[in-house]
């Protein structure tokens, strides 16, 4: 395999072909991105990956969430939808409706987190699976060609069944261990995400230590879900999103410091960004 340095931006965007508004656009144009996850304790990481998604430019953005969240989640962000959704077959009728799935930020891997999982497994909708759907994944190792998996590595090291420390040594075999045996587009998070989904893989060369800091990582599943629902490929989505989301982290922290930036803080500037 090789191992290539991301182009720079305008290159990297060239290539990429996200679609242009045309003057009759309308939001069915841009894809229906549903994100699940925002479990007890956790209900920010999935108002963080819809925020994202919404900046990215997704047509449309849904979350569907634990029933007691379901009025909280979308306050002063109201272009958000909400779904309070308990069990399988309601998660089922609105699979129905979107054209890709973010799952994992704040899921938790209790009873609820399982049967969301589990619904969404076995639909065969698009989807960008991160933080406890890849927890839940390494207890049922599947492959998959239209996923994207965003593990940082603590997540690797469980769907890889070894430990972080074993990730940390060898980065770039680790990635390609996941893109094997999980197939689809796979990264891993950190300095220096790596990107892989076959012979080439990527270094992003964006973002810096003011993003060790909660949330970053639920900012990027939606990012990309967002990206991926505009009719990015599995791939592009990865790359672009792992690209504009440290961008705007570096942009932030040109600006700002690093020290302190919130992952809330991101979401505004991708939009200048993807612009
Ligand atoms: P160690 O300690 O080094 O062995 P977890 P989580 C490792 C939600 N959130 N380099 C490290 O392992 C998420 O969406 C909600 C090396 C670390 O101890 C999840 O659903 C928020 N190692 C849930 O919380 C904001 C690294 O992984 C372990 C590493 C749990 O997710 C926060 C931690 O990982 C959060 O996003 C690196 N770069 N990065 C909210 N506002 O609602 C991580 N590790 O145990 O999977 O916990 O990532 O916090
Ligand atoms: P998560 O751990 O899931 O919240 O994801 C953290 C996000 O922040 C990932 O996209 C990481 O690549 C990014 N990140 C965290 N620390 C750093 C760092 N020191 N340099 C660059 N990116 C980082
Ligand atoms: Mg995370």
């Amino acid at each position: 395999a090789v191992l290539a340095a991301m182009p720079p931006f305008a290159l990297l965007l060239d290539k990429l072909d996200l679609p242009r508004r045309a003057r009759i656009a309308h939001k069915g144009n841009f894809g229906h991105v549903l994100l699940i996850g925002g479990n007890y304790g956790y209900s920010g990481a999935i108002r963080l990956a819809g925020e994202a998604a919404l900046r990215s430019g997704a047509g449309l953005v849904s979350i569907v969430t634990r029933t007691a969240h379901s009025g909280l989640i979308n306050i002063g962000r109201p272009e958000l939808m909400c779904h309070g959704v308990e069990c399988g077959e309601a998660l089922q009728a609105l699979l129905h409706k979107v054209s890709v799935v973010v799952i994992g930020p704040g899921l938790g891997q209790d009873d609820w987190g399982r049967e969301m999982f589990n619904t969404v497994l076995a639909s065969d909708k698009p989807c960008v699976l991160d933080a406890d759907a890849l927890n839940l994944l390494a207890e049922q190792p599947t492959r998959r060609d239209n996923w994207i998996l965003t593990p940082h590595p603590g997540e690797a090291a469980r769907l890889l069944a070894c430990n972080t420390r074993q990730i940390s040594a060898d980065r770039y075999a680790a990635l390609v261990d996941l893109h094997s045996q999980y197939g689809g587009s796979c990264l891993l998070k950190g300095a220096g995400t790596l990107i892989g989904s076959g012979e080439t893989v990527y270094v992003g060369t964006t973002g810096n230590p003011g993003m060790a800091s909660g949330g970053m990582g639920d900012v990027l599943s939606g990012l990309i879900g967002g990206l991926l629902a505009q009719g990015l490929s599995l791939e592009q989505a990865t790359r672009l999103g792992v690209y504009v989301h440290g961008e705007a982290a570096d942009s932030l922290a040109l600006e700002f410091g690093e020290r302190g930036l919130l992952a809330g803080d991101l979401p505004e500037r991708i939009r200048k960004l993807l612009n």
